[in-house]
């Protein structure tokens, strides 16, 4: 990251929705994985994408594979993920979902089980620790690795939803879109839903998806990721967003992500004013801020400058954010009630 927000945007208290682990490893506690794994020989510019540069979304996959290198074991996990939750706290996040796809690792022992159990262990330490934001998880489902996998994800999912009081909430479904078919996933997907976790799924990132937007929509998810080719004047269909408009099914909108990646051409062009304008509702989320060097003050501002949006109406956007999460009620409520003590020392 190489600018600094202003002042509004990193007091305003935000809701982060859609961060994956892994992409969202900073500069600093990238230092630390690679002064444990010299012999890597890996490097910052493999990591991350800094401003003015551009990668295609196939180049971004392979920034993934080279952090996922240097992320290999329990401890890694657990400094990464503690990390992480430190760093989205201190840029004024008061509730978070991260979002992690399980993996195990011969060399190291990890198992799946440990890989989510590592996760869980660093929100219960960074509570403990004081850190003022509440944290739950989504277990990732990589789409590339097809139908069995899905299912013991899910399975996996499941379990963890029972064991641990409600941290883990839901189901992510990502990895390279270019990759695999939602048809294949669908029954995991839905045997999920049915079990109670809620769907966040990565849908038409990019162009070409029609036929498995519909059938996901079909589902129907809790929420969307990116949905940037979902409308007519993208290629997508009118039919794809009255789905999306009868569900009332949140957009989870990545800004730098999807010009970095490539999948947008600028800022303007972006589809969030697309949904925004329509009074759908639209969450401002950063995807991988340690691959695209941002942090969600700055995409809140970004948004702002951009579509030419007014403090008040950035103040709500982040308010409603709590709706569009996955937290029970009452937190969401408690959540509310911090908002508006916070309103007028941050809305001065
Ligand atoms: C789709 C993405 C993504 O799971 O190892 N991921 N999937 N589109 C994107 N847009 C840029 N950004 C990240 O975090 C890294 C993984 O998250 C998914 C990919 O599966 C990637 O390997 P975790 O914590």
């Amino acid at each position: 990251m190489e600018t600094e927000a202003d002042a509004f945007y990193r007091e305003l208290p935000k809701v982060e929705l859609h961060a994956h682990l892994n992409g969202s490893i900073s500069f600093a506690t990238i230092e630390k994985l690679i002064a444990r794994k010299p012999h890597l020989n890996i490097g910052h510019s493999m990591t991350a994408i800094q401003s003015g540069q551009r990668r295609t979304l196939e180049e971004c996959f392979q920034v993934f594979k080279v952090i996922h290198q240097l992320v290999d074991s329990e401890e890694d996990i657990l400094m990464v993920a503690k990390d992480v939750i430190k760093e989205f706290a201190d840029d004024g996040v008061k509730y978070l979902e991260l979002r992690s796809t399980p993996r195990e690792e011969k060399n190291t022992g990890l198992t799946k089980k440990n890989y989510v159990e590592t996760i869980i262990e660093a929100i219960h330490q960074c509570k403990k620790e004081g850190v003022d934001t509440e944290v739950r998880f989504l277990v990732a489902v990589d789409r590339r690795n097809g139908t069995e996998v899905a299912m013991e994800t899910v399975k996996l999912a499941e379990e963890f939803m029972l064991s641990t009081s409600g941290l883990v909430v839901g189901l992510d479904l990502s990895g390279d879109p270019t990759v695999g078919h939602g048809k294949d996933l669908l029954p995991a997907l839905e045997k999920a839903k049915h079990s109670g976790l809620k769907l966040a799924l990565h849908m038409s990132e990019v162009p070409s998806q029609m036929e498995e937007s519909d059938l996901l929509l079909n589902i129907p998810p809790h929420r969307i990721g990116h949905g940037t080719f979902l409308h007519p004047e993208m290629g997508g269909s009118q039919s794809l967003v009255d789905k999306v408009q009868k569900n009332n099914i949140p957009l989870e909108l990545c800004l730098t992500s999807n010009v970095k990646g490539q999948t947008v051409p600028s800022y303007s062009q972006h589809h969030f004013p697309y949904w925004y304008q329509s009074g759908h509702p639209c969450v401002i989320c950063t995807d991988d801020k340690g691959v695209f060097c941002t942090n969600l003050s700055l995409e809140y501002q970004r948004a702002a400058s951009t579509f030419g949006l007014s403090h008040e109406a950035m103040w709500k956007l982040s308010q409603q954010a709590i709706d569009c999460s996955f937290a029970p009620d009452a937190l969401k409520d408690q959540l509310k009630q911090r908002w508006t003590k916070l309103r007028p020392a941050v809305l001065r």
